[in-house]
């Protein structure tokens, strides 16, 4: 298979690239940070593209060289900041929407017709559990992960009576970069999500959309909840000085 990964510079996509790589798969690991990709590159012969999921015209100029595509991982994307609505940074908010909705439309919409004309292809979108599960501070990017959700199952209408493939995987909490990014830099408090637990690994997740992809070519896993064990829902909170 040819596996196209977004955000392949860390985290989850790092580990997706390694996983396919492992299995004799060809991967194309795209992000932003160059030197990362190179060291990727050098270190699994994965082939590589320096691409900005924001920028419109370098995704389709970036996915139109690779229209030979078998799964395209929308897993590029990012939280920024855990402040109530009111006092968040509209620009952390416009960069969401921009990355984890417009990156996602974006490479969907330019890999797709090659799959639809090859009667071939699996988009896998990495969503989370954030999409499903509104928390304190969650807002917009609980909000864009809703919308990676109903995109990936919308895709699944619009390509109906082809083989083309549409998920959505939703993680819980990962130990990746995520905190470290969503907390500006601040990687003490970045560390505080993961202590005293066993939150998800980048592998595990990996592991997870290898799975799906490699399930016969009928089986369409809509989407896929995943959680660490040590992880769960909470009750609905009760304003009690009234
Ligand atoms: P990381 O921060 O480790 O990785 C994020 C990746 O996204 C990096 O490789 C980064 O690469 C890339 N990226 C960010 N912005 C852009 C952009 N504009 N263009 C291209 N690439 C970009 O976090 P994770 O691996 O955890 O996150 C991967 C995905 O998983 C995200 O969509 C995240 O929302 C989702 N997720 C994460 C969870 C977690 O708890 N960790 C749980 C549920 C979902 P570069 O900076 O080089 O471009
Ligand atoms: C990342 C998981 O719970 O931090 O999508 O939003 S969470």
């Amino acid at each position: 298979m040819k596996v196209f990964v977004t955000g392949a510079t860390s985290g989850f996509g790092e580990a997706i690239a390694k996983r396919y790589i492992k299995e004799g798969h060809t991967v194309v690991a795209a992000g932003r940070r160059k030197d990362r990709l190179e060291k990727l590159s050098k270190e699994t012969g994965c082939m590589t593209e320096v691409l900005d999921v924001t920028d419109k015209d370098a995704v389709f100029q970036v996915l139109n060289k690779h229209e030979d595509i078998d799964v395209l991982v929308n897993n590029a994307g990012l939280a920024l900041g855990l402040q109530p609505a009111q006092e968040t940074d509209i620009e952390d908010w416009e960069r969401m929407v921009d990355t984890n909705i417009k990156g996602v439309m974006y490479c969907t919409r330019a890999a797709l017709p090659a799959m639809v004309k090859r009667n071939k292809g699996h988009i896998i979108s990495i969503g989370s559990t954030a999409g499903n599960w509104q928390y304190p501070g969650g807002n917009v990017y609980g909000s864009t992960k809703a919308f990676v959700q109903q995109f990936a199952r919308n895709i699944r209408n619009d390509t109906f009576g082809t083989k083309v493939r549409s998920t959505n995987i939703e993680p819980g909490m990962a130990d990746t970069e995520f905190s470290t990014v969503r907390f500006k830099g601040d990687k003490e408090k970045a560390d505080k999500v993961y202590e005293g637990t066993q939150a998800l690994t980048a592998e595990d997740l990996a592991e997870t959309v290898y799975w799906v992809s490699t399930l016969p070519e009928h089986v369409n896993v809509n989407s896929l909840e995943v959680m660490s064990v040590y992880q769960t829902w909470n009750a609905f909170r009760i304003h009690r000085e009234v």
